[in-house]
């Protein structure tokens, strides 16, 4: 599959490609957005094909019941879930669906993000949710996670992921740069 990408970071032009997705990134609101593409642009370099749509727990609780529980038909395989503060967003799309679901807690202004932390991965056993760091690195990782989850049954996959790796540690020098 070709990757669907969200090219002007324009989140709505990449739910518009829905139907190849491999993997769903859903986020609370347009403001996660920032933090999530680090999420998209990764699965872009990986070329795994994703869908990105604004799914709010809150705000829009039917489009979340509607997105989570049809997520096995529509073919996706992982879900990546971004949300900031109050962040019911991952554990209710768990609630949903068996799909693997890694949460992204968004980095907010009040609490820097530990409210969004907190909310995320403290899930009561039996409902589980993959949670990932806090902003950027939390989306890139849930990402590559999200990659390698894919990569267990795709061999071509697991060869790009390889590569990114060996790539990555040949990036690091042997010696701080003045
Ligand atoms: C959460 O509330 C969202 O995930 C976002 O991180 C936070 C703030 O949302 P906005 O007020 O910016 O829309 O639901």
């Amino acid at each position: 599959n070709a990757p669907l990408t969200a090219p002007n970071g324009d989140v709505e032009a990449a739910a518009e490609d829905r139907g190849s997705a491999r993997v769903g990134v859903i986020m609370g609101s347009q403001s996660d957005w920032e933090t999530m593409r680090h999420a998209t642009d990764m699965l872009t370099t990986l070329e795994v094909s994703f869908e990105a749509r604004i799914v709010s727990a809150h705000r829009t609780p039917d489009r979340l019941a509607e997105y989570a529980r049809t997520a096995v038909e529509r073919g996706l395989s992982v879900i990546i879930a971004g949300a900031g503060g109050a962040a019911h967003l991952p554990g209710m799309c768990a609630a949903w669906t068996r799909l693997p679901v890694l949460g992204v807690p968004v980095e907010s202004k009040a609490l820097k993000g530990m409210d969004s932390l907190l909310s995320i991965v403290q899930m009561p056993g039996g409902v589980p949710v993959g949670t990932l760091a806090i902003g950027k690195a939390g989306a890139i990782n849930a990402a590559l996670l999200a990659a390698s989850i894919l990569a267990l049954t795709d061999a071509d996959l697991a060869a790009r992921l390889d590569t990114w790796r060996a790539l990555q540690t040949a990036s690091v020098r042997d010696e701080p740069e003045e």
